[in-house]
């Protein structure tokens, strides 16, 4: 039978886990490949049956030298294109591009109503919390495998259908 003392030490090495795993996860969402630093990939869990899904991250070249992604891909779907944003005639719209070039000392953000990875042809749901596997490619030959952390459903970018 628990005490009051044991309860609370129950509740001290939680909030101790709790901590821990919130700093695991921090940590786990950031990455270096070389020069490059990529911070908090992330997507959005998705409803049943959904065919995409779109991925998030910011990439900043802390070198002196351009760095291209020129490529990405997952496990999770048939293949993974890279999508600007542009608006024509007041209307947003998604245009496929074959990669970008992140200058020296820039950082490029994938973002919600802008630049994003589209997970085309989903084979399985993203549910909130799970860690996607993804690796990007970049021009000079290099890749990096990522986990992209899928976070709720919903508050995504409303111009985004497909
Ligand atoms: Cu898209």
């Amino acid at each position: 039978m628990m005490n009051a003392r044991t309860i609370r030490v129950a509740l001290s090495s939680a909030v101790v886990l709790l901590l821990v795993n919130l700093i695991s996860a921090a940590v786990a969402h950031d990455y270096a490949l070389g020069e490059l630093k990529i911070v908090r990939p992330w997507t959005h869990a998705t409803p049943t049956g959904a065919t995409t899904g779109v991925a998030y991250m910011s990439l900043t070249n802390t070198g002196s030298v351009p760095i291209r992604l020129t490529g990405a891909s997952t496990p999770a779907a048939q293949r993974v294109e890279i999508h600007m944003m542009s608006v024509e005639g007041g209307v947003m719209r998604m245009r496929l591009v074959p990669g970008f070039d992140i200058a020296p000392g820039a950082t490029v953000e994938l973002e919600p109503g802008g630049m994003h990875l589209m997970l085309v042809g989903l084979n399985r749901q993203l549910h909130q919390e799970d860690a996607i596997p993804l690796t990007l490619a970049f021009g000079n030959g290099a890749t990096i495998s990522i986990d992209l952390h899928v976070e709720a459903i919903g508050g995504g970018p409303s111009a985004h259908n497909h």
